[in-house]
């Protein structure tokens, strides 16, 4: 999979703090990489639909995560996946009538444009879920093999010239951990599985919250060949545990994405990890939901607001990226055209107090950058401590000659906003 061009990172004087993240799973504000190789994995799209502003602000929130640790004199490596053929991805095809393939195709190519227009950092290692698939096979293989995995047998029609070989299931009842999201009880639990992606209400599984590891051919769906699983498709989960372990090995940092994933698909993925051997994701950080007239932006609701939609009406991207960073990472907000609007008065006001020569000293106004960002992530207090040089730039002014430059160096490099 083709990533996209990185954007220019300046350098800026001094360094970045550490960086505390908050770890969804335990609710403690941890170190979120000990380095000096920081390990970041966050899931990618399923591009039948892209870029909506949840997408935008998810990596935009990973972005700064990126810049934090970059500026913390840190190596990082990058992973992320697209999920490039599942079930969503395939009915929204069949729906509208194109190619599965030329949709994924186009909209994975939109997204990579809207991400360069963002200024996101690209992944060191982009892997779509068919380029993976020889690995799943021998990774469910080997969770058969182990007994962590089990067959079913599937209906009449499916299967191809194998119909013997069943799909392959998670046994979840090896692992203690999974299954229990707080707050929710079993059934629950059971319904919001089904809600996300999974088929609690398959039969001859073993527990309703099993998830696929393969799915066996079916007519009219795209298969590969499986070898002695039989030709098939691999499911959601594995295919993020498997690109994780592949690009960044057993253990790694920070496993991330929109909370929409901490059940099923992080939990489950954690749990296929578990079943390998492998410790997986350190922390898990999750963003917050956004939405659209007080409901979750999401694809299969058809609320969305499309980057590209806004790029074409001529918003500049640094006021998208500028209302994104308005929201601490973890809150659920709504994007409205007061959000925009504020974000673009804000991107204004900052390019006018950055033109001169001289202006304040930026020096106490980039460490509070680096602080607020090294305290889980905290863009809006770090917009807050630009505003507050740029109001004193644009009302008293400043004598100290670079300080503009400084600044607006310090702003790209650290929240990515080019002024
Ligand atoms: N391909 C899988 C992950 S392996 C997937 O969930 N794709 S997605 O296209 O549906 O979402 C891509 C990323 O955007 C995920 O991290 C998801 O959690 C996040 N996301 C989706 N909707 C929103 C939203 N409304 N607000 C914030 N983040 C969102
Ligand atoms: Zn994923």
């Amino acid at each position: 999979m083709h990533t996209w061009p990185a954007p220019s990172l300046p350098t800026i004087p001094g360094r970045g703090l550490a960086v505390h993240v908050r770890d969804s799973l335990t609710g403690a504000l941890v170190l979120g990489s000990p380095g000096p190789v920081a390990t970041l994995y966050v899931c990618g799209i399923t591009p039948y639909d892209a870029t909506h502003l949840g997408h935008a602000a998810t990596y935009i929130a990973f972005d700064l995560l990126h810049r934090a640790w970059l500026d913390a004199g840190l190596e990082v490596s990058y992973a992320s996946n697209v999920t490039d053929v599942d079930d969503p991805l395939l009915e929204r095809a069949a729906q509208t009538g194109v190619d599965w393939e030329q949709l994924a195709l186009e909209q994975t190519a939109l997204f990579a444009q809207d991400m360069t227009a963002l200024a996101v950092l690209p992944p060191h290692t982009y892997l779509g879920a068919v380029e993976t698939i020889p690995t799943v096979v021998s990774t469910v293989e080997r969770l058969l093999a182990g007994g962590q995995a089990y067959r079913v047998p599937v209906e009449p029609g499916a299967g191809g010239s194998r119909p013997d070989l069943g799909d392959v299931y998670a046994d979840v009842s090896v692992d203690p951990a999974v299954g229990h999201v707080e707050g929710l009880d079993h059934d629950e639990t059971v319904a919001l599985f089904g809600e996300r992606g999974g088929d609690p209400d398959r039969a001859g599984k073993r527990d309703p919250l099993d998830p696929a590891l393969w799915r066996r051919e079916r007519p009219g769906e795209p298969s590969w060949d499986g070898g002695v699983l039989g030709t098939g498709r691999p499911g959601w989960h594995i295919e993020c545990t498997v690109i994780a372990e592949q690009a960044l090995g057993a253990s790694f940092d920070v496993q991330g994405g929109g909370r929409d994933l901490c059940f099923p698909h992080h939990e489950m993925s954690a749990a296929h990890a578990r079943a390998l051997g492998a410790p997986g994701a350190r922390a898990h950080v999750h963003t917050g939901m956004v939405g659209l007239g007080g409901e979750k932006m999401s694809k299969s609701l058809g609320n969305l607001v499309l980057v590209s939609v806004l790029r074409e009406q001529g918003v500049d991207p640094m006021a998208i990226r500028l209302a994104v960073l308005a929201h601490h990472y973890r809150e659920d907000w709504d994007w409205t055209d007061e959000v925009l609007a504020t974000a673009q008065r804000r991107l204004e006001r900052w390019r006018s107090a950055v033109s001169g020569n001289g202006g304040p000293d930026a020096g106490s106004t980039v460490e509070a950058i680096r602080t607020a960002l090294a305290d889980d992530l905290d863009a809006p207090s770090a917009l807050r401590a630009v505003d507050t040089w740029c109001d004193a730039s644009l009302s008293v002014g400043g004598d100290v000659i670079g300080a503009p430059g400084v600044l607006a160096r310090s702003v790209d490099a650290l929240l990515g906003v080019r002024v």
